[in-house]
């Protein structure tokens, strides 16, 4: 068990190291405190959703691998799970949904027929919770998305029945945002490509954008409703050619001013989205970025406090911007326990913001404007190993959350508890 006593010296200690540089730790902290973190609904069941009983993923070139027990089944064990999950986690957050995560009350309802109704007790539950929420439309996993093509596909019917999904999906997002007294940002994501060389390249993409555009026809309060889109390199099954590229997305947004969303995974593997932050919000009303780790290809592993970590959190505390970039996390890993999974990646992604408002902005600007750039590596080297941990932990006992690894004993309890008693 973490010593309280302990960690209040160390965090003493800490502050003053910090002011020797120039940075105020607690209005650090008061900052950080202020940033939400959107909780992907996704992770606890595999990306499996509520639509029909025992509905498993599949298509759509999301793939969540591993067989870990105690998956939630029920709309009553996520809740649970989540619940578990943010206990364990310091701030206030939000929780990102997807359409496919309904309560039909055993009713079973098709895409385009979804209502308010199938997502109240969603928001009464967010709200009992004090949290947020996001909205996505569920463009896979469905007989209609079988061909791999949805918004963009050939078939004037099938593309109506998804211009009526993201519809709806758009009016139960501000309802959600309405109610919450938060701002709902509903992401679109379509998984529409070709396998092998297409024989029309333009042609999808105009479809696309005429779905988009019908889709997003109605103004909608911008206090409830934002709309983000999301772009994608390729998927399995979609190697060849993906509709909804970065920049078919990034003409789209910029054009429609509609949130782009930049999802960690979606690029060649040495391509980062830190660096895209400052490119594209000038031009944006805003940013949605999907919080994940590409390991070889678009993998979707649990976030790690990894540089590109570090390198997103700097760039999002840098922009100037935070009220403008939204923070969602996207990953699914079934091979470990999957509310440690939220609780590392989501106390990864708030290490990664902590570290990155300990920084001496000023500092490390004006060395970068006077060409002092040997002073500039001195200093972001030293800032390395300094002691940030020790107001981690100092962070967490202030939200009365588990500091150190505590938090990991609670896991493996609910685990025994309440998981492995799951079939
Ligand atoms: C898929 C996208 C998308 C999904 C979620 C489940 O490649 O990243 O954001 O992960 O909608
Ligand atoms: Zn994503």
């Amino acid at each position: 068990m973490a010593n309280q006593k302990n960690i209040q010296q160390a965090y003493e200690l800490a502050k003053e190291r910090y002011a020797q540089i120039g940075v105020d730790v607690e209005q650090a902290l008061a900052q950080l405190a202020r940033i939400p973190v959107s909780l992907h609904c996704w992770q606890g069941d595999d990306v499996g959703g509520f639509e029909t009983a025992g509905a498993e993923l599949s298509g759509g070139g999301i793939q969540a691998t591993g067989n870990y027990p105690g998956k939630a089944r029920t709309i009553d064990q996520l809740r649970r799970d989540i619940e578990t999950a943010l206990s364990l986690i310091p701030g206030t957050h939000r929780l990102n949904l997807h359409a496919c995560y309904l309560d039909h009350g055993g009713k079973f309802v098709d895409r385009n027929e979804i209502t308010l109704d199938h997502f109240q007790s969603w928001i009464d539950w967010a709200k009992a919770n004090g949290m947020g929420m996001d909205f996505n439309p569920t463009y896979f996993s469905h007989p209609r998305a079988a061909d791999g093509f949805t918004l963009a596909h050939p078939d004037e019917g099938i593309r109506r029945f998804w211009i009526e999904h993201g519809i709806a999906c758009r009016k139960i997002g501000a309802e959600m945002g309405k109610q919450l007294g938060s701002t709902t940002v509903t992401n679109v994501w379509v998984p529409d490509g070709y396998k092998d060389s297409p024989a029309d390249r333009t042609g999808p993409r105009q479809r696309l954008a005429d779905s988009l555009d019908t889709i997003f026809k109605e103004d909608l309060d911008s206090n409830h409703n934002l709309d983000a889109v999301e772009s994608k390199l390729f998927g399995i099954g979609a190697e060849s050619y993906t509709v909804g590229s970065h920049e078919f997305y990034l003409g789209y947004a910029v054009s429609r001013k509609k949130l782009l969303c930049l999802d960690a995974v979606h690029f060649h593997p040495t391509e980062v989205i830190y660096d895209k932050i400052s490119a594209v919000l000038p031009y944006l009303p805003g940013l949605l970025l999907h919080v994940s780790r590409p390991v070889r290809w678009d993998s979707d592993h649990v976030v790690i406090l990894d540089d590109q970590l570090r390198d997103i959190a700097r760039e999002i505390i840098r922009s100037g911007r935070l009220a403008d970039i939204h923070i969602g996390l996207d990953f699914f890993d079934a091979s470990i326990n999957r509310i440690a999974a939220w609780v590392i990646g989501t106390r990864n992604m708030i290490k990664a913001l902590l570290i990155a408002l300990l920084e001496p902005a000023q500092t490390l600007q004006k060395t970068e404007q006077e060409m002092d750039f040997t002073q500039r590596l001195a200093i972001l080297e030293e800032l390395k190993t300094l002691p940030w941990a020790a107001v981690w932990d100092y962070y967490c006992l202030q939200k009365n959350v588990p500091a150190e690894r505590d938090w990991f004993g609670q896991v493996q309890k609910y685990e025994k508890d309440v998981l492995s008693k799951r079939t």
